[in-house]
């Protein structure tokens, strides 16, 4: 009588491959962007991005990067918060990691700064593909970014 066995190995399963962006996340270039499902404050969204996510809040000034952004608003139809700020100072607006000031990123960018009620202080990417300030204490969906893994390190 032959006995017959099977060795059913569980190998480790590695979901990270080189120069993917993970789960969630579509990647353009060297960038990955996750758009979220759930709202927050322009102020937990920054934190999600941060920690959970290992990056940060979209800062877009590509204009590669914003068409690629700019295609997928249209199709997703609402606003997102992204990561520039004039918390600091009124109407000097910055990206939240470079500092660097908020510039229209494309022809087609157009940036709204009402400032209304003296109260708006936070960036979206806003559904007409504008920028528009927006009260930080709104809650919405948001755009995480991250750098994607590069395939090969060199050097
Ligand atoms: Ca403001
Ligand atoms: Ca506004």
């Amino acid at each position: 009588m032959k006995e017959v066995i099977v060795l059913v190995l569980f190998g480790v399963v590695t979901a990270a491959v080189n120069g993917d962006c993970g789960d969630g996340f579509i990647r353009y270039h060297e960038f990955c962007y996750h758009f979220s499902h759930d709202r927050e404050t322009w102020i937990d969204a920054k934190s999600v991005c941060n920690t959970l996510l290992d990056g940060r809040l979209a800062e877009i000034t590509d204009p590669a990067a914003y068409r690629f952004l700019a295609q997928e608003i249209v199709k997703l139809n609402t606003d997102f918060w992204i990561g520039a700020d004039d918390i600091l100072l009124e109407g000097e607006w910055k990206w939240v990691s470079s500092g660097d000031p908020v510039l229209n990123a494309s022809a087609q960018n157009k940036i709204f700064l009402s400032n209304s009620g003296g109260n708006e202080n936070c960036l979206e990417f806003h559904h007409s593909t504008n920028w528009n300030d927006e009260a930080c204490s709104h809650a919405q969906r948001y755009i995480c970014q991250k750098t994607s893994e590069p395939a090969e390190i060199v050097g």
